[in-house]
């Protein structure tokens, strides 16, 4: 009898231990892409451990969720990435009666998120925000003359103005789906344009500016463009306003500037997701869940300075971010923003080709 009960307790400690093992959620975000306390918050409200990892390349995303087996709970691809990786067969489709909070969603950006995802069944959206262009005014104004204004593809595009800026660090993320449609877009062409003729000339734009870029890089521009490293990033939207209070923060003279240049700029959702194979779906649930509360999602926006699908945050979202039409760009701008074209494979083998190239000379 006594043997019965000693194996019974110690069979109900292995299942516990178990359990309490099982019980995290394994989430993939992009870099300088969450609040500090979010984590903690999440932890403390639902007894969840999270193990968070962050990558800043679209692609790095997509080889992980193309292969498998990834260990990851919640990922957030960018809208037309995802749509490819739910074709793969990537993803599950969420089950909504888990997820009370996507009443909070404004229902226009989820409309906008749809055209990938249609009824937004595999995901909802993290953030949205643009691709343009940060740059230091003294920098700018050093080289280019106090007049300057910076408003224009120009500053990056243009050889006679880039050859001027490039002793101060000009840099461009390392993501060919939205740099190469810039180049095309400043032609002229379609950014959304799939035709090898047109990408060929938006790479061959590139390669004629190429000596005047330091580097092609994702998320090293936040801290280099904050400590006056670097002065001009073709970069994504809330990176550049990080660095631009980062700057303040350390008062170190440095005045960081964003702008989505007149000729217009991708505008692009971030969107959260679970992998098709995730160890933990009903905590990837929660954790959604969790992360479009209305507070949770305007503590984010208020943290990395990106505009958030959260219709019930706006309240709280702080004033000098909803007013800022860097972060919500105002109506003329927003005629004027592209959305990303979903490359087919062959398109897609194209695109790599042309980036070594830009990015080696080779
Ligand atoms: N540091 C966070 C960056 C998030 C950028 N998302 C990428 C969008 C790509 N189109």
């Amino acid at each position: 009898m006594k043997r019965t009960i000693l194996l019974a307790t110690a069979a109900t400690v292995a299942a516990s231990a178990v359990a309490a093992q099982d019980n995290i959620v394994n989430v993939y975000n992009w870099s300088d892409y969450i609040a500090e306390d979010t984590i903690e918050k999440f932890e403390a409200a639902t007894g969840i451990k999270v193990t968070y990892d962050v990558f800043d390349s679209n692609e790095v995303l997509e080889a992980k969720m193309l292969t498998g087996s990834s260990g990851y709970d919640v990922v957030v691809p960018t809208s037309d990435f995802l749509q490819r990786q739910v074709a793969a067969g990537a993803y599950q489709p969420l089950d909504k009666s888990k997820l009370p909070n996507l009443a909070n969603m404004d229902t226009d950006l989820m409309a906008g998120a749809a055209v990938y995802d249609a009824d937004n069944e595999y995901a909802t959206i993290y953030m949205w925000g643009t691709t343009g262009i940060g740059y230091n005014y003294g920098e700018i104004a050093a080289r280019l003359g106090d007049d300057y204004e910076v408003n224009s593809w120009d500053l990056v595009f243009n050889p006679e103005i880039v050859s001027k800026l490039a002793d101060c660090g000009v840099t461009m993320l390392d993501a060919p789906t939205e740099i190469l449609p810039a180049a095309m877009n400043y032609l002229g062409l379609d950014p959304r344009s799939m035709d090898k003729a047109d990408l060929e000339a938006g790479a061959a734009l590139l390669e004629i500016v190429r000596p005047y870029i330091r580097y092609f890089h994702s998320s090293q521009y936040i801290n280099d463009l904050a400590n006056g490293d670097i002065c001009v990033s073709v970069g994504w939207s809330g990176d550049v306003f990080q660095a631009l209070y980062r700057a303040e923060e350390v008062e170190n003279g440095v005045e960081i500037g964003y702008v989505i240049p007149d000729e217009g700029a991708l505008q692009w959702f971030d969107m959260m997701a679970i992998p098709v194979d995730a160890p933990h779906a009903d905590n990837a649930h929660t954790f959604i869940n969790f992360i479009m509360d209305a507070q949770i999602t305007a503590d984010i926006t208020n943290y990395v300075w990106y505009a958030n699908g959260n219709a019930a945050s706006m309240p709280m979202v702080d004033p000098d971010i909803t007013s800022d039409p860097g972060i919500f760009p105002t109506e003329a701008a927003s005629a004027k923003l592209w959305s990303s074209q979903v490359y087919d494979a062959r398109t897609d083998r194209t695109v790599s080709r042309l980036w070594t190239k830009v990015k080696t000379g080779q």
